[in-house]
Parts: C-alpha cells; sequence; structure tokens
C-alpha cells in the first residue's frame, strides 16, 4: 500500500494526477488527515524548499509541486473542515503587501477552521487598509498574517501600526509568522504573538482568544 513517503515523492515531482490518487487512498485507508498533510504533502514541498535554495529546482518545477501539493490539500480539506466543532472565533488569514506565497498561508487557514476557528481567508498582496477594514466590516477577533520575504516583513508592521492609528489594536489579537518570522520580530514590531508553522499557530490562537 502507498505510504507517506510515496506521497511526498510524487509532490516532489509535481505529478498532480499522483498526488491526488495517493491522497485519495490514504483518506480512504482512514489515515489521520494532518498525518497526510504533514507527513506527506508538507514533507514533499520542505524537500524542494530545500532543492530550490541550493538552485537544484527552478520556479517552473516548484510551481508545479505547489500545485500538486495544492491539489493533495484540497482532497483532505473537506475532512478537516466538515468537523462540526463551535467556533472559536473569526481569524481572518492574509499574506502582507507585496507578497504572493499562499501555499502556507492557505495551510493556515485550513488548519484553523479544521481547529475550529471561523476562518476569513483573504487571499495575497493584502495592503494594511485592507487588513482593517477587513477586521473592521467582519468583527474580526483575530488577524493571521503570513510574510516569505525579508521584503514584506515591513508590511506586518506597517499593518499593527495602522490598527493603533485606527484606535482599533486592542480589540484584536494579532498573530504572524513565514519562513522569516521570528519571536523576537512579533516582540519588536507589537505582535501578540509568532508561530513558526501552521500547528503550533492554531494552539497559539486559542491560548490567545482564551484570555
Ligand atoms: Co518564493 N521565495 N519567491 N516562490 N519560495 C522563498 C520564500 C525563498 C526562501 C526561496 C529561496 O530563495 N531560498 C525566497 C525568499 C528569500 C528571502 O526573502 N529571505 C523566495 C523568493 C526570493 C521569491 C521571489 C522573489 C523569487 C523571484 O521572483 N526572484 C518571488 C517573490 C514573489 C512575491 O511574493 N512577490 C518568489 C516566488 C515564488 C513562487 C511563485 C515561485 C512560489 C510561490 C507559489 C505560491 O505560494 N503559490 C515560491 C515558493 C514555492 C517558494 C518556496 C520554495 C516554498 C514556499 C512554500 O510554499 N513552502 C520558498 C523556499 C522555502 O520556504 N524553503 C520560497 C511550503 C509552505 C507550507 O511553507 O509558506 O513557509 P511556508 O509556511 C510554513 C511556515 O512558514 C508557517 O506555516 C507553514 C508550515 O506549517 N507559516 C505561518 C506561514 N505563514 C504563517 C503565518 C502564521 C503562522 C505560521 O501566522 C500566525
Amino acid at each position: 500500500m502507498a505510504g507517506y513517503e510515496d506521497l511526498a515523492k510524487a509532490v516532489l515531482k509535481g505529478e498532480d494526477d499522483q498526488v491526488k490518487s495517493l491522497t485519495q487512498s490514504l483518506i480512504d485507508s482512514g489515515k489521520d488527515f494532518l498525518e497526510i498533510i504533514n507527513q506527506g504533502l508538507i514533507a514533499g514541498m520542505d524537500v524542494v524548499g530545500a532543492r530550490f535554495k541550493k538552485g537544484e529546482m527552478f520556479v517552473p518545477e516548484v510551481l508545479m509541486a505547489a500545485r500538486a501539493m495544492s491539489e493533495g490539500i484540497n482532497l483532505v480539506k473537506p475532512h478537516i473542515a466538515e468537523k462540526d466543532i463551535p467556533s472559536l472565533g473569526k481569524v481572518l488569514v492574509g499574506t502582507v503587501k507585496g507578497d504572493l506565497h499562499d501555499i502556507g498561508k492557505n495551510l493556515l487557514a485550513m488548519m484553523m477552521e479544521g481547529a475550529g476557528f471561523t476562518v476569513v481567508n483573504l487571499g495575497v498582496d493584502i495592503s494594511p487598509e485592507k487588513f482593517v477594514e477587513a477586521a473592521k466590516e467582519q468583527k474580526a477577533d483575530m488577524i493571521a498574517m503570513s510574510a516569505l520575504l525579508t521584503t514584506t516583513m515591513p508590511a506586518m508592521r506597517d499593518t499593527i501600526e495602522l490598527f493603533k492609528e485606527e484606535g482599533i489594536r486592542d480589540k484584536v489579537r494579532i498573530i504572524i509568522g513565514g519562513a522569516p518570522i521570528s519571536q523576537e520580530y512579533a516582540n519588536e514590531i507589537g505582535a501578540d504573538g509568532f508561530a513558526p508553522d501552521a500547528a503550533t499557530a492554531c494552539d497559539l490562537a486559542k491560548g490567545l482568544l482564551a484570555k
């Protein structure tokens, strides 16, 4: 029977059809949904990231792998979101201004939904103004920002500053994450918390919204 390693390899090769059939067979065999994501789909993408960094993979191949991973996540997503859990709070998730990376952000949105939050996925390239407008409109409890580029990290600070200027900083919790982000940076810009991965972000959000 196919396992997580086969799924990770299929992601690495960017084989959408294979990723879909392997993901489906793991779902059908009753495997844990988060394990399928973490040990199969994300594990494959981690290798892609390492190879891309070393110049062993190029953008088109990375895109194919990213698309294949998303196809797998789309199959798992309804099973996680279907859990009938009362909402723990409304969370707006978005990638900051100038940044188009959305795989980690979508994973975060999906896992938060699965953990019981009401999630509004704002998308990518979200300006401070859009975050503030959406927070007011949606009466959000929390903003979760993602940034993957060192050049877009300052947009997180700008967003927090705009919440302060608008006088609504105390109405929302703001958490941040993404590959270049750290707890030190979160402290520096006045975020309420940082999480290194989507699963930790769910725990962090639960803790902050329970207070
Ligand atoms: Co880009 N890219 N990219 N890229 N890309 C990185 C981030 C990079 C590290 C690659 C490298 O050089 N080694 C590098 C950034 C360097 C830096 O700033 N330090 C980089 C670069 C430079 C660029 C471009 C500038 C390249 C170019 O055009 N010259 C360009 C920028 C475009 C833009 O945004 N304006 C670019 C473009 C792209 C693609 C379009 C090709 C594609 C994105 C496709 C897409 O997202 N739809 C892409 C990809 C795929 C990557 C890598 C290879 C993989 C990112 C990914 O999806 N990982 C990445 C290298 C790497 O990370 N190793 C790289 C899988 C995903 C599950 O992980 O998003 O980190 P990640 O999410 C994690 C955690 O970070 C965390 O949870 C997830 C795990 O559970 N997390 C959060 C994320 N957000 C969170 C929010 C939270 C909490 C946790 O809130 C509370």
